[in-house]
């Protein structure tokens, strides 16, 4: 008989953390309700997660998490990050949620674009740092209702890219927008949409982390969600996108490759959730460490070699 609290065996090219989940609120320094959906970054010698930390009021805000190996003994600051600041930032009402963190090597400094929850709906924020301390914050730079978005890490022909996932007309579809400055934006164009029917990811779909440069391509993990009479699930696949046009998708897994099995993804305040929000590649290249997060509870960690990852798209590995 199959029991519900062990991995099913999969064709998976993911490896959960035999440390998972390997952050709850629990670790923090102050008291905390949930920790989850994190950005991450390399940094020096160290792995630094930009965690979505949710307070008793319901509201979120980001807390830096630093660990030598990625994995292990994960250091917080002892005072939030980044908090929602209602003030000057009306956009902020009800916190700010999801971050995803880029380096940009031209400004040197991280990009960090989240979700502010604001009166009229989810929309997505920028902010700039250099040390994951101090933010300079751009202010809001697409409208609600959007969310999920990541910049690319350099610009296209002057203009720098950014991957996000508006609402309308009922459909919820990965789209780019340009621009110049990263203050003004082009309209949205369609990268990758929901499918329809029974497809896993035809409720909707959503960016997960940043975009990654390979040799192949841009490779994208995207969380898809089927609305099912027990409430939401969400999976993620992979797609590919064209190095010098990302709106140009090369290839899309039909199979989502990363879903809830453990109890800790199955369980917790939102069930049968894993939310990929960060990656960072090892020294070598070859391992990618993916950060998510479970049941909208904790952060669990998951490991692929990129071959493996190419090869779901069909990809060969020397691409
Ligand atoms: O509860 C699952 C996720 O739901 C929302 O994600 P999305 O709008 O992309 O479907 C977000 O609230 C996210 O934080 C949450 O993990």
């Amino acid at each position: 008989m199959h029991d519900q609290a062990q991995p099913r065996q999969t064709s998976s090219p993911f490896v959960r953390s035999e440390s998972n989940p390997i952050i709850t609120a629990a670790d923090l320094p102050y008291r905390a309700h949930a920790a989850f959906n994190p950005g991450a970054t390399r940094r020096g010698d160290e792995i630094a997660l930009l965690v979505r930390v949710e307070s008793f009021s319901g509201k979120s805000h980001f807390a830096v998490a630093r660990s030598a190996d990625g994995e292990h003994d994960w250091q917080f600051a002892a005072n939030p990050a980044l908090e929602g600041d209602a003030v000057r930032h009306p956009e902020d009402a009800w916190g700010i949620e999801d971050p995803r963190v880029v380096y940009l090597p031209e400004l040197g400094r991280y990009a960090v674009t989240f979700t502010s929850y604001s009166a009229d709906g989810p929309l997505v924020s920028l902010a700039l740092t250099e040390d994951l301390v101090s933010f300079e914050r751009l202010g809001p730079i697409r409208p609600p209702d959007d969310k999920d978005a990541a910049l690319f890490p350099r610009r296209f022909g002057g203009n720098w890219l950014l991957l996000h996932r508006p609402y309308r007309g009922g459909s919820a579809n990965i789209m780019l927008s340009r621009s110049p400055d990263l203050r003004h934006w082009s309209e949205p164009e369609l990268v990758l949409p929901a499918r329809a029917g029974g497809w896993w990811d035809a409720g909707k779909v959503g960016l997960g982390p940043p975009p990654l440069e390979t040799s192949a391509g841009w490779l994208l993990m995207y969380h898809g969600v089927r609305i099912t009479a027990s409430g939401a699930l969400y999976r993620s696949g992979l797609a590919l996108l064209d190095l010098d046009d990302p709106t140009r998708v090369l290839a899309r897994t039909d199979d989502w490759h990363f879903g809830p099995e453990t109890d800790y993804e199955r369980t917790g305040d939102v069930p049968n959730v894993v939310f990929p929000s960060g990656w960072v590649l090892d020294p070598s290249g070859e391992r990618v460490l993916v950060y998510y997060g479970a049941a909208d509870t904790v952060v669990g960690l998951a490991t692929a070699s990129l071959s493996d990852l190419l090869a779901t798209l069909d990809i060969p590995a020397a691409a």
